[in-house]
């Protein structure tokens, strides 16, 4: 017997393939429809270990949805717009399409080759005209719904791209991207009103916890960050007069312990409250504000700073009158840009209050030493003391509410919940971006592209300067940019940003239900035949950004009446990290594992298997400490037996050897459990048993010839193609079948075989023993009788003769009388 040479194995079925495109979703397919996805690449690079790990764990499901007899769209795609193509494109002076379509051509070579069962007739890229039209499309949708509006705002700013950035792509105070410390700047922005969704985005989690991932759920929860307090309307005296300043809170009920007030210090409101006298140190203050991230501000270890703005305000509960500060401690956009410090107990205040001698006053006494002492901050339950009507109150519900009701009879406040959620930023100056398909008019102001005039497609620029400058280098492309306003003809320039790349991803899982559709951005039939998605496999990295855009979408699409669900992903995976040694793999310390060259050495089979055998899919995966060569030899073992059968295809198994019978059974049984409950790496471990029994079976127990033994071997290639494709194509082929194995259906487990244990029971006829039953120990008497009166060697010595008495001692004998 020849050996197993994977790269001939590959190079044989690889063409195969092609030619039978066996994942091609057929829309108008009667079976029923799952929908298998997972997160596109971007097409930096060739594909490396995690996108060999993604997809093959992604596969498993996939392939196992095709056997069990489901339609299954299991699409790819590219996000292939964005920075790093662009940043790459500077580097190597070249356009970023060069760079970003040789890209996508070398990631899908290795994909087909990696042999992943995508259908890839619905292949998108999203930096193609004709996808990126109904990304604008969909903009002015949202515009027109006023979901997507321009406003002035201090923005994140990294100085070395010279791009805005989401609150998202700030990373402990740096650029997600290049690691430069971010600053903030005033511009004109673009921005979705992902706010509007708040509270449903939250809602609608409930429903997802038992199939999404705990910490992707609860981190949606905390970026949406719900809280439920009060507004509180304080008078201010102000030089140009009295003015009203609402802060928000959620301890309304410590509002007899606010001794001062803090503003943003660059909120537009300090600049109003300041005393001509502070001014200047007011100034000289923001400027330097305008440099800390919001990471920073918001710490409770960094000193605090700040400057008084000379104005005084009037506690609506108890008259008294306080200082008003300004400091950077309080942010410009969240809840009111102002706060009322209670710094008894709340330690940023309290800080802030030793920083600059300010007051203290104990409102809770919660039995801990007094924090106007320790300047330990409070923040438990305890009596309420120095808070008129609360005073010796216990509750802090009920002393919550009391403080509203006063506020509210009084004019001066109400209950109020508070989303930490920002509007979406989605304004970027860079080139490799979508168009903002608007114009700006000096007659009309804003003006939409009119949609027949969709897409409106990025100029090619080659040879320009794409380096960041601060302006997007559209705004340069004079031929492009100037326009005739398409409301009253007069001059009029293209808005020059493009969109960020999370607009792209936040609905390519909809333009894959319809990819080649050029009337409109989705065919909401398909969609709805198609969606939600069953699965959505990724990095645990889109945890908030990717996953929370694209629910803010479908919610947004739901209501425009186009989609009949409100969520995308019914259930997600988040497969680990392959790391290396221990760590994570990078150039600096010389970790890192090249794909590719695995796959030379041990095949796409062998890699594939590696990484689904190495653990829970949740789990990292150590290169270390996994043996993609004890995978190989393991597939061999597997091949081999194909090449041992000596039994004909079709043949029945019922007269084979029951106890491989049984191994193969259980094992196909739960198998499916297995995938099922996404315990893959225990699925391939029984795939390996299974392997062994077989080889026993045929070495020293049943022997070659024996149907059980084919029906084990078909058994191993079925199961094995969820993994190891190549070689279950080649053992399907040698055991005399026609390609392709990921087609045929899930073998019929015959629940009988199941039984754990089993008797053998006695079956005499006329005293001499005729035939012996594999019975289940618990077996009825009825059911023992009747097996053992169909049974054919019964039947033969029973030789039509009239039955007249069954003595049945179940589960161990059948006498049967004539
Ligand atoms: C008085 C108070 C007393 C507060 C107390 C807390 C404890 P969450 O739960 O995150 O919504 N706050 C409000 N706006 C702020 C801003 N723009 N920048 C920084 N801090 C701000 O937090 C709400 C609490 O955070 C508010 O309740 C306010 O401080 C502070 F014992 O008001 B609290
Ligand atoms: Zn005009």
């Amino acid at each position: 017997q020849v050996g197993y040479d994977v790269h001939a194995v590959e190079a044989k079925w690889l063409p195969v393939w092609e030619r039978l495109d066996p994942f091609r979703a057929d829309d108008a397919s009667p079976r029923e429809k799952r929908y298998a996805l997972t997160m596109f690449p971007y097409p930096s690079g060739d594909l490396h270990m995690g996108h060999a790990e993604v997809t093959a764990l992604h596969d498993v499901i996939a392939r196992y949805w095709w056997l069990r007899g489901y339609e299954v769209l299991n699409p790819m795609g590219w996000d292939s717009f964005g920075l790093p193509a662009e940043n790459a494109a500077i580097r190597n002076n070249e356009h970023p399409a060069t760079y970003t379509y040789a890209n996508i051509e070398t990631q899908a070579a290795s994909f087909k080759r990696y042999a992943v069962a995508f259908d890839w007739s619905r292949r998108l890229h999203t930096s193609d005209p004709e996808y990126y039209r109904w990304t604008q499309w969909l903009f002015l949708k949202f515009r027109e719904r006023g979901l997507a509006y321009r406003k002035d705002s201090p923005v994140n700013w990294c100085p070395n791209d010279q791009t805005v950035l989401a609150n998202e792509q700030v990373v402990d105070g740096r650029c997600e991207r290049c690691g430069a410390e971010v600053t903030k700047r005033e511009l004109n922005q673009w921005y979705f009103k992902i706010t509007e969704y708040a509270q449903e985005l939250l809602d609608d989690l409930d429903a997802l916890a038992p199939t999404w991932p705990d910490r992707v759920v609860t981190a949606q929860r905390n970026w949406i960050g719900r809280s439920e307090g009060a507004h509180v309307t304080f008078t201010v005296r102000t030089e140009s007069g009295d003015r009203d300043l609402e802060v928000y809170t959620t301890r309304p009920d410590t509002l007899y312990g606010a001794t001062f007030m803090v503003v943003a210090a660059d909120a537009p409101l300090a600049a109003e409250l300041v005393t001509e006298a502070q001014r200047p140190a007011y100034e000289a203050y923001l400027a330097e504000t305008r440099k800390a991230s919001d990471i920073d501000r918001l710490s409770t270890d960094r000193p605090k700073t700040g400057v008084d703005l000379g104005v005084t305000a009037i506690n609506p509960v108890n008259g008294e009158e306080i200082a008003v500060w300004a400091s950077d401690y309080v942010l410009a956009d969240y809840g009111t840009g102002a706060i009322m410090a209670v710094p008894a107990h709340d330690q940023r205040d309290l800080d802030f209050a030793k920083a600059m001698g300010l007051p203290v006053r104990r409102v809770v006494d919660t039995g801990e030493p007094n924090p106007e002492e320790t300047y330990q901050a409070t923040t438990g339950d305890g009596v309420y003391v120095n808070s008129g009507p609360l005073d010796g109150l216990t509750d802090k519900v009920a002393g919550i509410r009391t403080i509203i009701e006063r506020l509210e009879s009084e004019g001066r406040g109400s209950g109020a919940v508070n989303f930490r959620l920002r509007d979406w930023l989605l304004s970027r100056q860079r080139y490799w971006g979508c168009p903002i398909p608007v114009i700006h008019c000096e007659t009309c102001g804003e003006v939409a592209v009119p949609e027949d005039q969709l897409p409106v497609e990025l100029p090619e620029l080659r040879g320009a300067d794409l380096k960041p400058k601060g302006v997007s280098p559209l705004a340069a492309a004079e031929d492009w940019v100037n326009v005739d306003c398409p409301q009253c003809g007069g001059p009029a320039k293209r808005d020059s940003d493009t969109m960020d790349t999370f607009v792209d991803s936040s609905w390519y899982f909809l333009r894959y239900c319809s990819p080649h559709d050029d009337t409109q951005a989705f065919d909401p039939e398909q969609v709805n035949a198609w969606m939600p998605c069953d699965i959505y496999v990724g990095g645990v990295e889109h945890a908030v950004l990717h996953l929370l855009y694209a629910r803010f979408f479908t919610k947004v699409l739901a209501d425009m009446g186009l989609l009949d669900f409100r969520e995308p992903f019914a259930a997600q995976l988040n497969q680990g990290v392959v790391i290396n040694q221990g760590k994570k793999m990078s150039k600096s310390l010389g970790n890192g594992v090249n794909l590719g060259a695995q796959l030379e050495e041990f095949g796409v089979d062998a890699v594939r298997l590696t990484l689904v055998f190495a653990g829970p899919p949740e789990d990292n995966i150590d290169w270390a400490d996994v043996s993609p060569a004890g995978s190989l030899r393991f597939l061999q073992r597997a091949w081999r037996l194909s090449g041992d059968v000596t039994s004909t295809p079709g043949v029945s198994a019922e007269k084979g050897d029951v106890a491989l019978r049984r191994v193969t059974h259980r094992t196909v049984h739960d198998a499916a459990e297995l995938v099922e409950s996404k315990r893959f790496n225990v699925m391939v471990a029984r795939v390996m048993e299974l392997v062994n029994a077989t080889r026993k079976a045929i070495d020293s127990g049943c022997g070659p010839a024996d149907p059980a033994v084919r029906e084990a071997a078909e058994a191993v290639a079925v199961l094995l193609s969820l993994v190891a494709p190549y070689t279950a194509e080649e053992m399907w082929d040698r055991l005399g079948h026609e390609p392709s194995v990921a087609r045929t259906t899930w073998p019929v487990v015959d629940e009988t075989l199941l039984v754990e244990d089993s008797v053998t029971a006695v079956v005499q006829v006329k005293g001499k023993v005729r035939a012996r039953l594999e019975v289940s120990p618990d077996i009825s008497e009825a059911d023992l009788e009747a097996a053992a009166l169909a049974d054919d060697a019964v039947q033969r010595a029973l030789d039509g003769a009239t039955v007249r008495k069954v003595i049945v001692r179940a589960p161990k004998l059948v006498n049967i009388v004539v």
